[in-house]
């Protein structure tokens, strides 16, 4: 049995979309990005009230990085995952794992564009530093992405994390400077899985772009 905890918009996309392309049966369970994961019944599945978590075989997992090795090495090691001993397999999981250095930008723009309620708890440094971090972590893509179609040359895992992420990011930064990068994006947004995961993921970002705020003094 499968159930994937998930709350759209959010880093539990990734493992959707990743339960889509291997075509294994699973159980969704939506939540809001609210209270309701701070309920004792969600922290038992995962402490930090955070999405995703994955039951499978009777055990929660609450890491998308971790899920995506499981999921991989379980029901697809060659293709959407490189094996252990894989000439691959070191960048394959730099790739998956550097999701989240794309992603802790785009949790710390979200929650100074969405989250903080009144404007004085907004910070115009913080959403400037943010964006241009998160754009050097976008750039980095750039270059392996002008050496082929995917992040490992076929697609993979890695291609779904550091996706997800992006698009995240794309809420606050521009990709026309990163013309591969786009590219890709629209290459991966053609998938059927991808369509699936990403259902309702704009009701979490209401605008198309989120501008940082001017400097004080500019
Ligand atoms: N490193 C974790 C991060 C999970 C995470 O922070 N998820 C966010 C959504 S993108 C969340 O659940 N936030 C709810 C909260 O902070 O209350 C992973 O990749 O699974």
């Amino acid at each position: 049995m499968i159930r994937l905890h998930h709350s759209p918009g959010t880093r539990s996309v990734r493992t959707l979309w990743l339960l889509e392309e291997l075509g294994v049966d699973y159980t969704l369970v939506n939540y809001a990005l609210d209270k309701s994961l701070r309920e004792p019944g969600y922290l038992s599945l995962n402490p930090a009230g955070r999405v995703p978590a994955l039951e499978i075989d009777g055990v929660a997992l609450f890491e998308s990085g971790a899920i995506a090795e499981v999921l991989c090495e379980r029901f697809s090691p060659d293709s959407l995952g490189r094996p252990a001993g894989h000439a691959q397999r070191a960048q394959w999981l730099q790739w998956v794992h550097y999701a989240e250095t794309i992603s802790q930008h785009c949790a710390n723009l979200t929650q100074q564009h969405l989250m903080l309620r009144e404007d004085h708890m907004r910070s115009p440094i913080i959403m400037q530093l943010e964006s241009k971090r998160l754009a050097k972590t976008i750039g980095v893509l750039e270059d392996v992405l002008a050496q082929g179609d995917y992040m490992l040359g076929t697609f993979s895992a890695a291609d779904i994390g550091v996706a997800q992420a992006v698009g995240m990011g794309q809420k606050f930064v521009r990709l026309d400077p990163f013309p591969h990068v786009a590219d890709w994006i629209d290459r991966l947004s053609q998938r059927p899985a991808w369509g699936v995961a990403m259902k309702d993921a704009d009701l979490f970002y209401p605008q198309d772009f989120y501008d940082p705020w001017p400097l004080p003094d500019s």
